[in-house]
């Protein structure tokens, strides 16, 4: 796909305004010790002021001014900040546990991406297949795929699995493809319980990870629309009917039916945003506890920015008004009436990361070779473009919204 994300553009990705700067606070704070008579006193005003909140909307930011109220953060966990979200209805206890599994392999995943350098032969270098993308396969491509799905599977909670690096979706409750016999992993109580469908890209920008080059993984996650509906067989490689391709046709929706997505990013940290559709919030990994600390409770990108980020050695092969417009907003030519820089890692976790803290634009603009840009929507495009707007961005095709887009495939 074709894909710009940015607020405050003029052509192709047009203007958003309003959006508040970014708040980076830290929300470790110490925990707080109060006298008896001073917390029946809180606990007096913190019940008046739920009254209130009860009757505002529910934001990310919103549900961490409620923590304050328990007044005993040492620092909130992506654990305890689902728990917080589970108590408070705002998501389900299958999205929870289907974010600590998330949770798991990104730690998983980090640690294989930090170690890799020091274990070559093992986790470093071509697979040697292609994968569906036509792409080929690293090793490691290939390792965090199977660390994620079978995070994922294990929940029971999803009815589908859809990888970057799959031929088809993964029924979530059987494993075994291709020439080895289907066996079940979960006992027929846990099976085929989950409604949601998760979607996912392991490791994208795996290209540069041989050379400890920052990569990421892309998740979005779907409620099914009729999970009893779709009787698949336990070996999705040996074909479909074509009632059950039809079926899996109708689990495939647009970015906007998405519930949650996020990103993790292997970098100089590990990083990981996700919105439930009520604002970004953002973790780091801290490895001396094992555990992802809020860093960023409520992520908005700025108004502005001064960078631009696509791969500007295709824009010989761009549309003239995607060309023309790159052109003027390097030559300050734009709104803010300031050149924009280029920062351009090719290495799309990374280069969204920036654009999301800093500002600005990221795309990869379609050219003659990749005539709808080279974006997946499903696995890269519509979970990145959910981030984007609860952020305050814009996510578009420079004809329309892409959230707005069917897939029209699982690839
Ligand atoms: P790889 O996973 O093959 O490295 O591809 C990464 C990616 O899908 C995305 O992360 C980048 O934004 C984009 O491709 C970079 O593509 P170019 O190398 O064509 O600029």
């Amino acid at each position: 796909m074709s894909f710009a994300v940015a607020p405050g553009v003029a052509q192709p990705a047009s203007r958003t305004q309003g959006a508040r700067a970014q708040s980076t606070q830290n929300t470790r704070s110490g925990a707080s010790s109060l006298a008896a008579p001073a917390v029946a006193a809180a606990m007096g005003a913190c019940a008046a002021r739920r009254a209130q909140r009860a009757q505002k909307p529910r934001t990310a930011t919103r549900v961490v001014q409620e923590f304050e109220d328990v007044c005993e953060q040492t620092g909130v966990t992506l654990s305890r900040y689902c728990i917080e979200l589970a108590n408070r209805g705002i998501i389900d206890s299958d999205l929870d546990s289907i974010f600590n599994s998330i949770r798991e392999a990104a730690k998983v995943i980090s640690k294989l991406v930090n170690t890799a350098p020091l274990k070559q032969a093992e986790l470093l270098g071509l697979e040697g297949e292609v994968n569906v993308q036509g792409e080929d396969q690293k090793k490691l491509d290939v390792i965090t795929n199977d660390v994620f799905k079978n995070a994922l599977r294990y929940t029971g909670k999803l009815g589908t699995l859809a990888s970057e690096e799959e031929d088809e979706p993964v029924d979530a409750s059987w494993m075994g493809t291709g020439e080895t016999e289907a066996i079940p992993v979960l006992s027929e109580e846990f099976a085929d319980t989950g409604k949601y469908i998760c979607v996912f890209d392991p490791l994208d920008g795996s290209s540069n990870v041989d050379a400890g080059i920052p990569v990421g993984t892309i998740f979005g996650v779907f409620e099914e629309p009729d999970p009893a509906e779709c009787e698949l067989p336990a070996d999705l490689s040996k074909g479909l009917s074509e009632e059950q391709q039809k079926c899996l046709a109708g689990t495939l929706q647009p970015g906007k039916s998405l519930v949650a997505a996020g990103y993790v990013l292997y970098s100089a940290s590990t990083e990981l945003v996700l919105t439930f559709g009520k604002g970004v919030v953002g973790f780091t990994l801290d490895t001396s506890i094992g555990e992802f600390v809020m860093t960023r409770p409520s992520i908005k990108i700025p108004s502005r920015g001064k960078i631009y980020s696509a791969n500007t050695g295709n824009i010989a092969e761009w549309d003239e008004p995607m060309r023309q417009y790159i052109e003027d907003i390097r030559a300050g030519k734009g709104e803010s009436g300031k050149p924009y820089s280029l920062r351009y890692i090719g290495s799309m976790v990374g280069d969204i990361h920036r654009t999301l803290l800093y500002g600005g634009i990221f795309a990869y603009p379609a050219d003659t070779k990749n005539q709808d840009g080279k974006l997946r929507l499903l696995y890269e495009g519509a979970p990145m473009s959910f981030i984007m707007e609860q952020a305050g961005g814009k996510a578009i095709t420079g004809h329309s919204r892409v959230l707005d887009i069917p897939p029209a495939a699982w690839i």
